[in-house]
């Protein structure tokens, strides 16, 4: 609700592919997200690791929170990618954490929030993401396909986040390049590392051709090595943690301990 009243207040005016581009150019260079999962430094699969403070599920998980020290150690660790919250109300994120990690590392940078408006997607651009991520249970499909088209025409990476079958289906036609598949439900919070199982045998059975298939990532609730083994196991070429590498005290020696 008041992300909406946020965009509300943002200036009413369409944002066009030549308005992304032309951000683009002016922050420099985009970092190739895709590109960097596909040769991580540690796996496969390889690591996008989450600079989150808190969420709705675990309240505050690091009070010492500090995204720039966590995004160092993270390159440091051997993470692909990062996934930077800036979402205020619910995981006390800041578009601002953007922008600060991004100047302190050259890894390619996911912004992870609710994004519903064209509007959004420039802010990305101008706060320094390289890739977004689009939610499909919280967008009808001609917007989900309207916010994607633009996002990759522009040269952002998309990892588009599914949940169950029909969300699945709805993201196969935009034909992404990244899926993610979201192990959490966001109603009830329950995690369940099968739902990976689940939607990765149903990817294989709608795109046979592992060349035309979407690189697989699997988020959430992923603590173990043996849980890394496990979304690899059925298919994942990324996996997403956040609160397990966020909880350590000893960042490197538990990336070390998730990653083998
Ligand atoms: C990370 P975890 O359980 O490792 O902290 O999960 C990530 O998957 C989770 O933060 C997430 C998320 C989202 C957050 C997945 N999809 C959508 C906000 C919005």
């Amino acid at each position: 609700e008041r992300k909406r009243e946020e965009i509300a207040r943002l200036p009413a005016r369409t944002v066009t592919v030549e308005d992304l581009r032309a951000a683009l150019k002016q922050r420099g260079s985009t970092r190739d997200f895709c590109g960097a999962l596909l040769s991580p430094p540690v796996g496969p699969p390889a690591l996008i690791a989450e600079v989150k403070k808190a969420s709705p599920s675990a309240g505050v998980i690091r009070p010492d929170f500090d995204p720039v020290a966590v995004a160092r150690t993270y390159e440091m660790g051997g993470a692909a990618c990062l996934s930077v919250l800036t979402d205020e109300p619910f995981f006390q994120g800041h578009l601002e954490y953007l922008r600060r990690v991004r100047a302190a590392v050259r890894l390619p940078l996911l912004r992870k929030d609710f994004i519903l408006d064209e509007r959004q997607l420039l802010e990305s651009v101008e706060w320094g993401a390289d890739a977004v991520l689009l939610i499909v249970a919280i967008l009808p499909q001609p917007r989900l396909q309207s916010l994607h088209d633009l996002a990759v025409r522009a040269g952002l990476s998309v990892l588009v986040e599914v949940h169950d079958e029909t969300e699945l289906e709805r993201a196969l036609a935009l034909k992404p390049r990244l899926l993610g598949v979201n192990n959490r439900d966001l109603r009830t919070f329950q995690v369940d590392l099968g739902t990976t199982e689940r939607l990765a045998r149903r990817l294989q059975q709608l795109c046979p051709d592992p060349r035309r298939r979407p690189l697989l990532v699997a988020e959430s609730g992923i603590h173990s090595r043996q849980d890394v083994e496990r979304v690899r196991a059925a298919g994942a070429d990324a996996i997403l943690v956040g609160e397990s590498l966020m909880r350590s005290a000893d960042l490197p020696g538990r990336i070390r301990e998730l990653m083998g």
